[in-house]
């Protein structure tokens, strides 16, 4: 039995639950302990999935294979995880990772989509560091990135290059790019800063950063290098970035508000969507 994973829409109303994977013969039944919904749901093969459709305030739902429990599904949460048994194959994540080197940086990249925001991040350029490790925990993407680059020049080619790895490593993770809500954004504060991002996951690279940077530095980091740091991002990630910073006064406080509402559109826009199929009407996304 190669069953994958449940897909849970809302917390206590669930529009549908998809088993994905295949089943060539075995009984699997999945009950839903709830009065509205049918108690259980029998079916000898299951090549192209199930889904089940409008099952509502449910409390729990279980898969059995040959009258053997599988799993299990609680309610919690916006996208349901399977409590899996040990007899079960792991839950997937969307992992990707790049080994990059040039002559003028040395750089290791990786990236799972379906982390929990934990970040290791060490590039040579603190205030990088400080907002790639924002990137991570707001986009609840889990981040490990390694560079040694010729900072002994500038910060150019550090900053660029991780850029272009974490976008290459991004676009890995993404696969087929099928399932997912393709679009996301999300307006961001800092204090006296607001910024705005949005992200489609378009297949087609393009990017405006308009951040309203004054200063020459922040840090150890050239304020140019910021946009164009999300401007490598989006063209390795290959998806399509807009982001502004609407107003603010701090060149600190800018920046950072623009990499977390970033981090938040691209947490919505990988987000999956059992509905979603190949999100584009031309039926090709990757
Ligand atoms: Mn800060």
């Amino acid at each position: 039995m190669d069953w994958k994973e449940f897909v849970k829409t809302s917390e206590y109303q669930v529009q549908s639950i998809s088993v994905f994977g295949s089943n060539t013969g075995a009984d699997v039944v999945i009950s839903a302990n709830d009065t509205e919904t049918p108690a259980s749901i029998t079916q000898q093969a299951w090549p192209d999935g199930i889904v089940i459709k409008d099952v509502r305030k449910i409390s729990d739902v279980f898969v059995y294979n040959n009258t053997k429990r599988k799993a299990s599904v609680s309610p919690e949460g916006d996208v349901g995880k399977v409590a899996r048994t040990q007899n079960s194959a792991p839950e997937k994540h969307r992992v990707g990772s790049v080994v990059r080197t040039t002559k003028e940086t040395n750089i290791s990249v990786s990236i799972d989509l379906d982390g929990t925001g934990k970040s290791t991040i060490d590039t040579g350029i603190g205030f990088l560091d400080h907002m790639l490790t924002a990137l991570s925990k707001h986009s609840r993407f889990d981040i490990t990135i390694h560079c040694k680059g010729d900072l002994h020049i500038d910060d150019h080619h550090s900053t660029e290059d991780v850029a272009l790895a974490l976008g290459t490593a991004f676009d890995t993770a993404l696969g087929s790019r099928k399932g997912i809500g393709r679009f996301g954004s999300a307006l961001c504060p800092l204090d006296e800063a607001l910024s705005r991002a949005v992200v489609d996951i378009s297949s087609r690279p393009h990017c405006e950063a308009h951040l309203q940077l004054t200063r020459e530095m922040v840090g150890t980091l050239s304020t140019e290098m910021i946009p164009h740091f999300f401007e490598s991002f989006a063209q390795t990630a290959r998806l399509t970035l807009h982001v502004h910073v609407l107003h603010g006064f701090n060149d600190h406080h800018k920046a950072e508000s623009a990499f977390k509402a970033t981090a938040r559109a691209l947490r919505q826009a990988v987000a999956l969507d059992s509905t979603a199929g190949v999100p584009s009407t031309k039926g090709v996304l990757s």
